[in-house]
């Protein structure tokens, strides 16, 4: 795959304008002043690049089916949003989204910034360990996200992640997934989706933060079989067929676009009834490891922070700011 060049893109506009139709290769090289075996050519690098094209003698070219890409012509002409992903930076294979995304924040990107990529080759989670990111499966992406924000406050915008992803699956699929504190997406009790936020901070304000989430899609159930942490699950394994991870982007990229500026305006603290309504672990027995330490208890609530409360089984309550949830009560 790859991004296509500008006459690629006018060919494909053009075929997309006459969605079903046939369009006539001299139309195309008189339009964009190139020989019609110029159009040729720039068809066959579409057809390489996914792109189903029927070719007949004397009709033209029409378009059958375009690729599940996630490059620039095919979701930056079809955002929904105000300020997020107009600076769109796509890319075939990556390290880590995250890296990229640091490496543009240093170098000035604006806010909304959006690397996405198709493949991640050290894709990683928190505490430098493995995010598994299978080429052309899943959704690897980073925001950059600039607004100055207490230092406590600037990591929240991962719980808004998790957030937008929960809301986001149930409005345009009808899944019910939770969220599994701090902010792993499950489906039916496996993880579907983890992010990963990271920030820069001057003393008491953050500069910028990274909000990078990884989210299965079309991963297959050999591909989730791990071994992980905790079980894995993709978005197709669980609603039985594969779904456009194109619409899967252009719907998370709205959906968080809404929250994040809903939690700029009113902070985390309005939203954690929401939060708590799709948490996993709310009332359950836990067990948290934090550090060195493993604590078991029931998770009460949230803090307006997004701490967890936790009443251990000597009677007293925790808040744990860090940790993860190594299990949940009936968990699979
Ligand atoms: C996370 O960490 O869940 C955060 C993952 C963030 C990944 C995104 S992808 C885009 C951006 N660029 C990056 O480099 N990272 C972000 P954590 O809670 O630490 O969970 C990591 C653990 O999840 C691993 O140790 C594995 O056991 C498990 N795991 C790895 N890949 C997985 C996958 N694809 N699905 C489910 N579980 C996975």
């Amino acid at each position: 795959m790859g991004s296509a060049k500008p006459t690629q893109l006018e060919i494909l506009k053009i075929l997309k304008e006459n969605e079903g139709s046939f369009v006539s290769g001299v139309g195309l090289a008189e339009k964009l002043g190139i020989s019609r075996p110029g159009v040729w050519k720039h068809i066959n690098r579409l057809k390489e690049m996914g792109y189903e094209i029927q070719s007949q003698s004397r009709l033209g070219y029409r378009l059958v089916a375009v690729p599940d890409s996630l490059a620039h012509e095919e979701i930056v002409p079809n955002l929904k949003t105000q300020w997020l992903a107009h600076s769109y930076h796509y890319l075939r294979t990556i390290g880590s989204t995250n890296d990229h995304a640091l490496l543009l924040a240093v170098e000035g990107a604006p806010h909304g910034t959006l690397v996405v990529a198709e493949e991640q080759t050290k894709g990683r989670g928190r505490l430098r360990r493995e995010w598994i990111s299978y080429p052309n499966r899943g959704i690897y992406l980073s925001i950059l996200l600039r607004n100055p924000l207490p230092v406590r406050v600037a990591p929240q915008s991962a719980y808004i992640g998790s957030l937008a992803l929960v809301k986001m699956l149930h409005e345009e699929f009808g899944i019910t997934a939770s969220i599994k504190w701090p902010n792993d997406v499950l489906i039916n009790g496996r993880k579907a989706a983890g992010i990963l936020t990271e920030t820069q901070s001057d003393q008491d304000f953050s500069r910028f933060s990274v909000m990078g989430i990884g989210i299965n899609v079309n991963h297959s159930r050999e591909e989730m079989a791990g071994p992980f942490r905790y079980p894995a699950t993709s978005i197709a394994i669980e609603v039985g067929f594969a779904v456009k991870r194109q619409r899967v982007l252009l719907q998370f990229l709205s959906q968080f676009e809404r929250d994040y500026d809903h939690f700029l305006q009113k902070g985390l603290s309005v939203m954690i009834p929401e939060f708590e309504a799709h948490s996993e672990v709310l009332g359950k027995i836990i067990t948290v490891v934090c550090g060195d330490r493993e604590i078991m208890g029931k998770a009460q609530g949230f803090t307006p922070e997004g701490a967890l409360l936790l009443l251990r089984e000597d009677g007293l309550q925790e808040t744990v700011w860090a940790g993860d949830v190594s299990h949940v009560e009936g968990a699979v």
